[in-house]
């Protein structure tokens, strides 16, 4: 091999070793100008071999072609790979703010559960929850709703199973509870509850709080006294309640419990319907039937219940005018609170 073709072979390696080994996109640059550059060491040769001998110019154009198209490509390639790893790996700019988790919010109906629970824990009661997948005896039967009674078409029941249901109301646990304890009971049950129910202020899946105070002497007034204590804590000081005589198979007396608007104070506007009150919840003093079912002597221990619709309290409370807004997963809504 002459000295010309020794020359490019050379310069032909040296090239591709530099290329091979190259570590980043501003090395590769200087290696392309070093070799291919109009002032490159493959530029220079091929312009050189004009002066060789005629004899010697084809086999040493034909090597100096070569190995530029080699080199060219080499270079081609390098480049490439070192593009698709600056797509995949980002460089970390450390300099760069950081991004802030999406926080979610906390939803206005446990935010109202939880606010109502502790009013009735500072009054003394303990929680008690109990299940959503309820037996007819427990929903019906042992709260003193006879079989063929119409007060139970009022509860609009779901039913899972034959005498399996979704509970209409937070009192079953009333049951389950003295069933398993002794006299003093003192305890508000939060929960969800469920009624083949859907308009504006209904929905099908509803939450109430329970509250049953079973003890010696226990009278209508102790009642009245708990239930105005929790509407001055929960909606303002000076708010009134009045009680309204009503009906529940399981309290005798039984009574409604209506508060004063929270939008006109009890003169009447388009809330209250000109009344000057709204409705809050049911109540009245247990019915000594229910006692007969747990065990509980009536000579010895009265009490009181209510059930509360917390739906209903946080409508009241916040002025929501349609129940579904607590339904729709809208963080716009429920930011609000
Ligand atoms: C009851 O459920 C009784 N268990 C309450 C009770 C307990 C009375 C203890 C006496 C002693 P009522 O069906 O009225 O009662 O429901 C109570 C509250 O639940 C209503 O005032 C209302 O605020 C709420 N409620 C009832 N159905 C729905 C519904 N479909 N959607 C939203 N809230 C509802």
């Amino acid at each position: 091999m002459n000295d010309v073709l020794k020359n490019i072979e050379q310069i032909r390696s040296e090239a591709l070793k530099a290329i091979e080994n190259v570590t980043g996109a501003e090395a590769l640059e200087r290696i392309r100008v070093e070799y291919l550059g109009t002032k490159g060491r493959v530029t220079e040769l091929t312009r050189s071999l004009g002066a060789l001998p005629k004899e010697e110019r084809p086999a040493a154009g034909q090597a100096a072609n070569k190995a530029k198209v080699e080199i060219t490509q080499a270079h081609k390639e390098a480049l490439e790979a070192l593009n698709a790893a600056k797509v995949s790996a980002p460089a970390l700019d450390v300099t760069m703010p950081g991004r802030r988790p999406a926080l979610g919010h906390r939803h206005l109906i446990p935010k109202t559960m939880d606010e109502i629970c502790g009013i009735f824990a500072k009054l003394g009661l303990s929680i008690v929850e109990g299940p959503e997948v309820e037996t007819d005896y427990y929903n019906f039967e042992a709260l003193n709703f006879p079989h063929d009674h119409p007060s139970r078409d009022m509860q609009e029941t779901l039913f899972v199973g034959d005498k399996l249901l979704l509970r209409t109301h937070t009192s079953p646990v009333q049951i389950r509870t003295m069933e398993k304890t002794k006299p003093p009971v003192w305890i508000v049950v939060p929960g969800k509850t469920y009624r083949r129910d859907d308009d504006i202020t209904h929905s099908p899946m509803f939450n109430q709080i329970e509250g049953l105070v079973v003890d010696e002497g226990i009278t209508m007034a102790d009642l009245k006294g708990v239930l105005t204590a929790f509407a001055s804590a929960f909606f303002s000081p000076d708010t009134k309640i009045r009680l309204r005589p009503s009906f529940f198979p399981f309290t005798e007396p039984s009574a409604e419990v209506d508060i004063a608007c929270v939008l006109c104070g009890g003169h009447g506007c388009r809330l209250c319907k000109g009344s000057g009150w709204l409705e809050l919840l049911g109540s009245g003093m247990v019915d000594p039937a229910l006692y007969g079912f747990v065990g509980y002597d009536p000579e010895k221990v009265s009490g009181f219940a209510f059930g509360m619709g917390v739906d209903r309290a946080a409508m009241l409370k916040y002025g929501l005018s349609n129940i579904r807004h607590l339904y729709e997963g809208d963080l716009r809504f429920s930011r609000q609170f």
